[in-house]
Parts: C-alpha cells; structure tokens; sequence
C-alpha cells in the first residue's frame, strides 16, 4: 500500500487536529474523506482540507477506497462507528475513552473477536509521550527496585462542559487510569475517590479538586489529583517511589520567560500542546502498523480495562466508598 486513505467521522476541534497533523506533518497516509452528524459543518471542513464530504459516517466506512477509519464524534456514537468498521475489516483509531461503558467496549471485543482479527486501537496517546515511555523503561528494568507508591496530578486550567463531578473521572483521569496500568503493567483490584475541601471557584455540581486512589494486584498504591478547573495552568505529573530511587516525569523542556519580577518557565496551557508530540508519534506508528498489517497500541481490551476501572471510581465517588475493580477473563485474542 502507497499512502493508507483514512475516513475521519466526528469533525470537531480534535478531529480537525487530526486531520492537519496526519495530512501536513505526518507521512505515509492522508485523511481524504469525513462525515458529521452536523453535515453543513462536515461540507465546510471537506472544503477546507480538500476531503470528500458523506452523509453518514456507515456510507463512508463502506467505501472501498477507504483503507481505514478514525472515529472523533463525541463518546456516546463511539461504538456505533467502531463495530461498523471493524464489520467492514477496517483498522480503526478511536479517540478515548473506547466507548461510555464497559459493557459497550465487549461489545466492540465481540465484534473484533467475530472478525477474527483485530482492528481497534484507542486514543490513550499519553502511552506515547517521550516522558512517560523513559518512566515505564526505568520501571521495568527494575534497576530501581520494585515500584511502591504513585502520587500523580492531573490539572487543567479549566475544562468544556460537561461541569459535574463525571467530569474528573470519566472525563480526565481515565487517562491516568491507562497510563499508569500500562507503566505497572499490573491491573488494578480497587478504587476509591475522596472529596477534600473544594475551591471557592468550582462550578456548580462540581467538586473540585478530588483525589482518586488506585490499588493493583501486586499493592502499588497510587493516589492521582485531579483539579480540572484549577484556573491556571496545565500540569501533569507523576513520581514513582521505588524501592531504590524516586523517579518523576520529566518536566516539558520550555522557554525561560523573565517578566513582572519573576524568572520562571513558560507552561503549558492545555494538553493539546502538552501532548502534542505524543500525538504525532501515536498517528504515526499508528498508520505504520495499519501499512504493516497490526494492531499494536492500546488494544479495544485495554479501552475495556480502563472503563471498568473508571466505572468503580465513579461508583466509589458517588457512595464515598472503596469499590473492587473486577474485570471478565482476558480472551486468548489479546494475548501479547
Ligand atoms: C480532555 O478531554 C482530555 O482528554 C485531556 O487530556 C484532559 O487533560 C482533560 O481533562 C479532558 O477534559
């Protein structure tokens, strides 16, 4: 295969990044078609790149010049999408969370495992950050002994709708949920989440800042900030204390800014450019593996393994309450 052509359906601002960076940075694919529930916008963004605008995102999928998929809607249409192309044979990158639910993400596994191949791979792009990937090397060799205690923040100068107490968890920290799994490479057995004092400034029905705690199999305990509307800044971090040595992520290496008496370092405003180089390195090795014929980023079980995980911390938060994190038995299919 030349140049893998991708349909994107879901046009919004992530989808839009997407295509800019897979169409003008990235090599060896082009986005050359998109569909929207809202067509009058998806017209404007084909016109705007040069795509092929369709109706419906089914039409697309079944297209025979579309070799593979990127699904950008919003979470709920997540699982329509997916099971479509993967009833179609296609490679499909969905954008996190895999689907709302649990039960939803065994249903894309039972389409993936009818299939007989597999097709999905998940947003999680923190797996690509070159931070993240230098922690989980230092974690493995064991160099530094064995990992005992995670603490891990997760801010955001402020966050879209929705405002509510979902929004931390479901919404934010599912990426730690992710991350921190695939860096242990242990599951998880509980979870918990527990209000502190909330900031003056949190949005009504949400409390601000909360504190998710997460324990896995081998009794790493983790314990992650997640202050969504913090007001100020991005900020993502997380130390790993170890038998041996304290490990951290390494902080992004930015300007020195000098201005109204204080030396500091420019900070990032959101993750979009937090993240931006895990998202260019996760596009391409993703259309790599498509080119090659694999699946080899988070797979559709790990979007399962982080919604249960993400459902026992809901659950734990609305009950104040320490919930099992208990997952089905792994199919032979996703064994690595
Ligand atoms: C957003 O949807 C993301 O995925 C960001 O990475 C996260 O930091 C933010 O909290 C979410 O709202």
């Amino acid at each position: 295969m030349q140049e893998l052509k991708i349909g994107l359906v879901g046009t919004g601002a992530i989808g839009r990044t997407h295509i800019e960076r897979i169409n003008h940075k990235l090599s060896g694919a082009k986005v050359i078609a998109c569909a929207d529930a809202n067509k009058e916008f998806c017209k404007s963004v084909a016109e705007k790149y040069g795509l092929q605008a369709y109706e419906t995102g089914e039409e697309m999928i079944a297209k025979a010049d579309i070799d593979a998929v990127i699904v950008t809607t919003s979470d709920a249409y997540h699982e329509q999408y997916v099971v479509e192309a993967v009833k179609a044979g296609k490679y499909v990158f969905c954008e996190k969370p895999l689907a709302p639910t649990a039960e939803a993400c065994k249903r894309i596994i039972a389409a993936e495992l009818e299939a007989g191949r597999q097709l999905v791979q998940v947003g999680f792009m923190r797996r690509y950050d070159p931070g993240y990937r230098q922690l989980k090397e230092a974690i493995q060799s064991r160099k530094y002994g064995e990992p005992l205690l995670l603490h891990c923040a997760h801010r955001n100068a402020d966050i879209t709708e929705p405002w509510d107490n979902s929004s931390a968890v479901e919404n934010s920290m599912v990426h730690e949920i992710d991350v921190l799994r695939w860096l242990l490479g242990e599951n998880y057995v509980s979870a918990e989440v527990r209000y502190g004092k909330s900031t003056r400034k949190a949005k009504k029905g949400l409390h601000d800042p909360q504190t998710m705690i997460l324990t896995t199999e081998s009794g790493v305990r983790i314990d992650v900030e997640s202050f969504v509307c913090n007001g100020q800044c991005y900020d993502i971090r997380c130390e790993v204390v170890c038998e041996d040595a304290i490990l951290n992520l390494p902080k992004p290496a930015t300007i020195e800014v000098l201005a109204n008496t204080v030396r500091g370092n420019a900070v990032d405003a959101d993750w979009s450019t937090r993240f931006v180089e895990a998202y260019n390195v996760e596009f391409q090795e993703w259309i790599n593996a498509c080119k090659e014929g694999r699946v080899d980023g988070p797979s559709a079980w790990d979007g399962y393994c982080c919604q249960v995980a993400a459902a026992a911390a809901s659950k734990a938060r609305d009950t104040q309450t320490i919930v099992p994190v208990v997952y089905e038995q792994m199919p032979a299919f996703y064994q690595k």
